[in-house]
């Protein structure tokens, strides 16, 4: 069974965001995963943040591709648009659906396997081309769907549950997002709620390309000793650089972290990203640093996480490709089609 749908009852006394919704109002269908699935957990994450952003569901459009983490935008936003592309062809028709209609807040939902073997070409032009998106790689190191191949962000040396070896190198989806230019790039882990709540909600208030690779562990094939994407090996080899709160214009939030460094950041939409720092070396504005942080903790076999960089200032692909402003069905006739005469200025221009 893949269509589960959920009672549609409500209790009268639960609480509603600003827009009127309940968090029942942001789940999707009856989640089919496996019961422990890191998935799931991501999927709650995502209905949360929403929630708490007031995003009216119809507002949003997500996308996805092939795999245990492709289907699980069934699992939340189930009054918001959807599309299931191709097997790595999420990027592509997100990035087209963006351009003819700049108003939604694209959300990508893809898998290691997804993102960094068949679709990696067009990952890597959606994140260089800085698509406003958010982009979320549930990395759990195998092709779960097909029953637990290593994936290419499995890591050398890691073992499969039945004891073979991994013996080529990983395929880092933060580094590689740090390098193509994300201007917006973190990394979560699904057993980690509190610190991935926030990320999702400052990648949503990010405008250009957000890109968070969240460690999500495989239940069914990927969570034994000898594989680093177990819940056990993130658990003890997590190391969080910082943590964040998105504060809106409107609303006073309390931060409750412990103590340490804190740094705001504006946002184009005047709200406030609040960076508390864990640790004191660690700075997210700075591209070079984080791709060296990166690879020295993956050196020592340890997991960043955490909002690893962010440009506050950076423009989107409309921005480069100097677009019009309004959505392409909002146009009429005369605008979309000037005539022959139009035609015929633009052909002499490039003569
Ligand atoms: C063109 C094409 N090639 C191969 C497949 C088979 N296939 C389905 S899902 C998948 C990999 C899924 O892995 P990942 O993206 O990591 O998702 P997960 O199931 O681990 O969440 C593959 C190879 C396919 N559906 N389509
Ligand atoms: S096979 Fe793995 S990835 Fe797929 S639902 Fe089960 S635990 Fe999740
Ligand atoms: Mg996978």
């Amino acid at each position: 069974m893949t269509y589960l749908a959920k009672p549609k009852l409500h209790h009268p006394s639960l609480q509603k965001n600003c827009v009127g919704f309940t968090r029942r109002d942001y789940e999707g269908k009856i989640s089919t995963l496996c019961a422990g699935c890191g998935h799931d957990s991501i999927s709650a994450a995502i209905v949360q943040a929403c929630w708490e952003l007031d995003i009216e569901p119809h507002r949003v459009a997500k996308l996805s591709g092939i795999g245990c983490s492709s289907k699980t935008p069934d699992y939340f936003l189930g009054q918001s648009h959807g599309f299931n592309t191709v097997h790595g062809r999420m990027p592509s028709v997100l990035t087209g659906a963006n351009l003819a209609n700049r108003e939604l807040l694209y959300l990508g939902v893809s898998g290691d396997g997804d993102s960094a073997s068949i679709g990696i070409g067009q990952f890597v032009h959606a994140i260089r081309r800085g698509v406003n998106m958010v982009y979320i790689v549930e990395n759990n190191g195998v092709y779960g769907l097909t029953k637990g191949q290593f994936s290419a962000t499995a890591d050398q040396g890691s073992t499969s549950k039945r004891g073979v070896v991994n013996a080529d190198s990983p395929v880092d989806l933060v580094g590689l997002a740090l390098q193509l230019g994300a201007s917006f790039v973190a990394r979560g882990f699904s057993g980690d709620k509190p610190q991935l709540v926030p990320l999702i909600k400052a990648a949503i208030r990010h405008r250009g390309a957000a890109f968070i690779d969240v460690i999500s562990p495989c239940v069914a094939f990927n969570n034994h000793a000898g594989s680093t994407k177990s819940y056990e090996y993130v658990r003890e080899h997590n190391a969080a650089v910082n943590r964040i709160d998105v504060i809106e214009p409107r609303a006073e939030i309390v931060v409750d972290y412990a103590a340490g460094e804190v740094v705001d950041v504006p946002q184009h939409d005047g709200s406030v990203l609040r960076l508390r720092k864990l640790d004191a070396g660690y700075d997210a504005g700075d591209r070079i640093a984080a791709m060296n942080q990166v690879h020295a903790h993956q050196a020592r076999g340890e997991v960043l996480t955490g909002l690893l960089y962010l440009d506050p200032q950076a423009e989107d692909l409309h921005a480069h490709l100097q677009t019009v402003p309004q959505s392409l069905n909002a146009l009429a006739e005369a605008q979309l089609c000037p005539g022959a005469e139009a035609l015929e200025r633009i052909n002499a221009g490039l003569r």
